[in-house]
């Protein structure tokens, strides 16, 4: 089997994702650490953002279908459940956490505290503020959501939690995320057990460079 590649920064959380999901099915890859377009994404990712993958001849981006790939190709436990149900439910849970969540609490909030574009690099409290009710709507989703199994799909780990847990993982750094995951008593347990899982802990996203925390 050719080596497989996993390239992108691991700071992403998608990155992350792929990770988590490739050490939960028992697969050894490299990571080759890159920004988002840089040569080697642009090469792959036909807009330019991470991860993507290579393994010998076949190249993929977009964290979703190189799990798939991953999933399909190697032995293992699947990622997603192949009862069409469950299956459904792990696509539905994705969708949301890519289309809707990931969208307000990283590219909004997180960046409002890590990227805010101020000119003196302070957090911009105007787009931190906006992101704040909302997000509690998104966190009441998701504490209802785990509250009876501590899954989001049936009773097992599956990709969906895999897709959530590093958007988790970075609420934990920031005040007002981080008091209001406090606030969700089941949402905070989840998180707290499923980071302890040897995958999770592996793929855990180092500080941005020149950051602390
Ligand atoms: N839908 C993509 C999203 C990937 C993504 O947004 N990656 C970010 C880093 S976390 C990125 O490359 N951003 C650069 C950009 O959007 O130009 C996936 O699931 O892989």
């Amino acid at each position: 089997m050719p080596e497989l590649q996993i390239i992108g920064a691991p700071q992403s959380n998608y990155v992350c994702v792929v990770r988590i999901a490739c050490h939960e099915k028992g697969v050894p890859y490299t990571l080759v650490p890159a920004l988002p377009h840089s040569p080697e994404v642009d090469a792959i990712h036909p807009f330019g953002k991470i991860p993507v993958m290579r393994h010998g001849d076949v190249t993929l981006s977009e964290s979703r279908a190189i799990c798939f790939y991953i999933d399909q190709t190697f032995e293992g436990p699947p990622l997603a459940p192949r009862n069409p149900v469950k299956g459904g439910r792990t696509e539905e849970w994705i969708s949301h956490v890519n289309t809707t969540i990931d969208p307000l609490l990283v590219r909004q909030y997180l960046r409002a505290h890590f990227f805010p574009g101020t000119p003196d690099g302070s957090p911009d409290r105007a787009a931190i503020e906006a992101a704040l009710p909302k997000m509690e709507q998104h966190f009441a989703v998701l504490e209802r959501a785990v509250a009876r199994t501590g899954h989001l799909v049936g009773d097992s780990f599956t990709l969906a939690d895999i897709n959530l847990l590093p958007i988790l993982y970075y609420m934990t750094k920031m005040p007002e995320s981080s008091a209001m995951l406090g606030r969700h008593t089941s949402l905070h347990s989840y998180f707290e057990r499923h980071m302890a899982r040897p995958s999770a802990k592996e793929a855990t996203p180092p500080p941005f460079p020149g950051r602390q925390g």
